[in-house]
C-alpha cells in the first residue's frame, strides 16, 4: 500500500538562492542550507521543498533548466547536494526536489540542437509550428508573463511555442523521447534518495490538439480552459507514475495551475493512480481577479471560507491537497492576508493557526515563519523578477500605467516580496550574506530575524514551532470533520473540527477590532491548546476575541 506519511506531515518550501550564503557571493546556496538544518528541524517540519537547484542561465531563477542531472554551480557542487541529502534524511526529514518537465531553457541541449534545422533530431522535443498568413505568431496565446506565447526562430523561420519567458522554450510531451528523457532525470534523483517532487505546472504538459485561439474570457479562465488540462495529460501522469514514482518511497506534490474543484480528482484521486497531491490557486490568487498586475479584489472572508469549503467538498478524502497562503511566486502571507504593521505578530500567528488546522497537508514557505513582510523596492532597478520586469517593460510601450504606479504595482504583487534573504540577525544583510545579496535585505532585518526570535517565547517562530508540534499530536487538525459555524460572519473564521472522540473549535479574528463570538461560550473544560494572546478575554462567558486573535480549544 502505497504510505501517506505525507498527508500529515509539513512541508517547508525553500528558495535557495535567498536562504543562506554560506560562501559570500550574495547568493544563496546549498552549503547554506546544510548550516540551517537543525534549525529546520527546530520547526517541527518534515518534508523540505527546495526550488530548482538544477543548472540554469537563470532568466527564471532556475525554472529554466539547462541539464536536469547537475547542480547549478551557484548553489555547490553534487557532492554538497549528497551531503544535504544526508543531513535532512539523518535528521527524520524528507526532500522533494522541484520538477521542471513542461519546459526547459532555450540553453539547454535539446533546444540548442533543435534550433539547428527542421530536421534536427531534436527538433521535435519542442512545439513548432509555422507563422500565420500575415507571417505573425500562429495564434493569440499569451504568455504567463506577458506578450505572445511564441517566438519566431529566425534561422528556421518557424516559432517556437513558450508559455513563460522565451527563454523558457515548452518541451513537447507527445514525443515519447521527450517523457523517457524526463523520467530518465527523475530516476537519477530518487536513485540517490530523494522523496519525490513538486511538479511545477505540470497540468501544462498537454497541449490543445491544433493550438486553437484563445477565447477571450480573461487570463485565469484561459489557463483553465486552454493551456491547462490538455488531452493526453492523464495519460502521461499516469505512465509517468507506473514507470518512475511507483517504483520508489516517493510522492508528488502538483502545482495545480489551471486545477478546479470540478477536474482536480482526476490529477489526484488515489484511485487513479496520478499525483499524491496538488496546491490550488484559489486561495493564492482570491484577490487577484484575471491575472497579476490586473485588477484586484478586496480580501473578502467569506469568499475565502467558501473556496476551503469548496475544495473540502470536491476532495473529502478520495485525494489530497496541500494548503498554501504563500510560496516564492506571491507577495508575502502577512502583508496580503494580514496586518504588518501595528498586528504583524498577531496576525501572523492568527493566519498559521487557520491554515494548520484545514484539511490537508500544510504548506509554508521560508520566511513566513518569522513573519517576513513585503519590501518597497525604491526604483525599478532593484526588481530583479522577470515576471515584474516584463509587465514594467509592457508598460512603457502601452502605457497603461505612469511609470510610479507601475512600481508601486510590482511592490504590492510582484514576486521579489517572497523572494528577498532569509532575514537571520540583525547583522549586516540580515545575515544572509556579508557580500551584497542578489536582492535587497528587507529593511526591517534590524527587527524581525531569526535570531532575536529564537530568544523570545511569544515570537511568531516559536509560536510556529510551538503549533506545528501540537498539530503532529492531533490528528484532528487535518482529518477531522469540518463544521462551520457563523459561516455569513464577514469578521470571524469560526469552526469546529471533530475525529472519533475528539473535537476542537477553531476561532479567528480577521479584523482590528475587538470581536464578540455570540455563539461560543468559555467553559471550565475547554483546553487552550494555542493561543495568540496571553488571555481570552469574555463578556458574560461570551468569548470575545481581540484584534488578530486566534485560538484553538480542545473541547473534548
Ligand atoms: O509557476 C507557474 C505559475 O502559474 C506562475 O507563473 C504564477 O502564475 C505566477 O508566478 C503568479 O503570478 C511556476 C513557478 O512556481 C514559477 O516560479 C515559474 O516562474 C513558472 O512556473 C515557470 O516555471
Ligand atoms: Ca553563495
Amino acid at each position: 500500500m502505497k504510505l501517506t506519511w505525507f498527508k500529515k506531515g509539513t512541508i517547508y518550501q525553500i528558495y535557495p538562492r535567498s536562504f543562506n550564503d554560506s560562501n559570500n557571493d550574495g547568493i544563496g546556496d546549498l552549503r547554506g542550507i546544510i548550516e540551517k538544518l537543525d534549525y529546520i528541524q527546530s520547526l517541527h517540519v518534515d518534508i523540505i521543498w527546495l526550488s530548482p537547484i538544477f543548472s540554469s542561465p537563470n532568466d527564471d531563477n532556475g525554472y529554466d533548466i539547462s541539464d536536469y542531472c547537475a547542480i547549478m554551480p551557484e548553489f555547490g557542487s553534487m557532492d554538497d547536494f549528497d551531503e544535504l541529502l544526508k543531513g535532512i534524511h539523518d535528521r527524520g526529514m524528507k526532500l522533494i526536489l522541484d520538477l521542471v518537465a513542461n519546459h526547459c531553457s532555450d540553453e539547454h541541449k535539446w533546444f540548442e540542437e533543435a534550433r539547428k534545422s527542421k530536421d534536427n533530431p531534436f527538433r521535435d522535443y519542442f512545439h513548432w509550428h509555422k507563422p500565420a498568413k500575415d507571417g505573425g505568431p500562429p495564434n493569440n496565446w499569451m504568455s504567463f508573463f506577458g506578450g505572445s506565447a511564441w517566438e519566431l526562430d529566425e534561422n528556421t523561420g518557424e516559432y517556437y511555442l513558450h508559455l513563460f519567458t522565451k527563454k523558457q522554450p515548452d518541451l513537447n510531451w507527445e514525443n515519447p523521447k521527450v517523457r523517457e528523457e524526463i523520467y530518465d532525470a527523475m530516476r537519477f534523483w530518487l536513485n540517490k534518495g530523494v522523496d519525490g517532487f513538486r511538479m511545477d505546472v505540470i497540468p501544462l504538459i498537454s497541449k490543445p490538439i491544433g493550438y486553437p485561439n484563445a477565447p477571450n474570457v480573461g487570463f485565469r479562465k484561459i489557463i483553465e480552459q486552454v493551456y491547462a488540462n490538455g488531452p493526453t495529460v492523464h495519460k502521461y501522469l499516469k505512465e509517468m507514475t507506473e514507470k518512475v514514482i511507483s517504483k520508489y518511497d516517493a510522492f508528488s506534490l502538483a502545482e495545480g495551475v489551471g486545477i478546479n474543484e470540478d477536474n482536480a480528482g482526476l490529477y489526484v484521486n488515489t484511485d487513479r493512480k496520478e499525483l499524491d497531491m496538488l496546491y490550488h490557486f484559489d486561495i493564492l490568487e482570491c484577490t487577484i481577479v484575471n491575472g497579476k498586475f490586473e485588477e484586484v479584489s478586496p480580501f473578502d472572508l467569506v469568499q475565502m471560507k467558501r473556496i476551503f469549503k469548496k475544495w473540502r467538498d470536491a476532495i473529502h478524502n478520495s485525494g489530497w491537497i496541500a494548503n498554501a497562503m504563500g510560496n516564492h511566486d506571491f507577495a508575502r502571507m502577512v502583508s496580503r492576508f494580514g496586518n504588518d504593521k501595528e498586528f504583524h505578530v498577531e496576525s501572523a500567528k492568527m493566519l498559521i493557526t487557520m491554515l494548520s488546522t484545514q484539511n490537508g497537508t500544510l504548506n509554508i514557505y521560508q520566511g513566513d515563519e518569522i513573519g517576513m513582510t513585503n519590501i518597497s523596492l525604491e526604483t525599478i532597478n532593484e526588481v530583479k523578477d522577470v515576471q515584474s520586469l516584463n509587465f514594467y517593460n509592457e508598460n512603457l510601450e502601452n502605457q497603461k500605467f505612469s511609470k510610479e504606479v507601475a512600481l508601486e504595482m510590482i511592490n504590492k504583487e510582484g514576486r521579489d516580496n517572497a523572494r528577498t534573504p532569509v532575514q537571520w540577525n540583525d547583522e549586516i544583510n540580515g545575515g544572509f550574506s556579508i557580500k551584497e545579496p542578489w536582492l535587497r535585505v528587507n529593511p526591517n532585518s534590524d527587527k524581525i530575524n531569526v535570531q532575536y526570535q529564537d530568544k523570545d517565547e511569544n515570537s511568531i517562530l516559536n509560536f510556529y514551532r510551538n503549533l506545528l508540534k501540537i498539530r503532529k499530536q492531533y490528528d484532528v487538525f487535518v482529518f477531522g470533520d469540518f463544521e462551520e459555524i457563523e459561516f455569513d460572519n464577514q469578521n470571524l473564521y469560526i469552526y469546529k473540527k471533530s475525529l472519533a472522540k475528539k473535537s476542537i473549535i477553531v476561532a479567528l479574528n480577521f479584523t482590528e477590532l475587538n470581536q464578540e463570538i455570540s455563539s461560543l461560550t468559555m467553559t471550565e473544560e475547554y483546553k487552550v491548546l494555542v493561543n495568540n494572546y496571553n488571555d481570552i478575554a469574555t463578556k458574560e462567558d461570551k468569548v470575545i476575541l481581540k484584534p488578530y486573535q486566534g485560538l484553538i480549544l480542545d473541547v473534548g
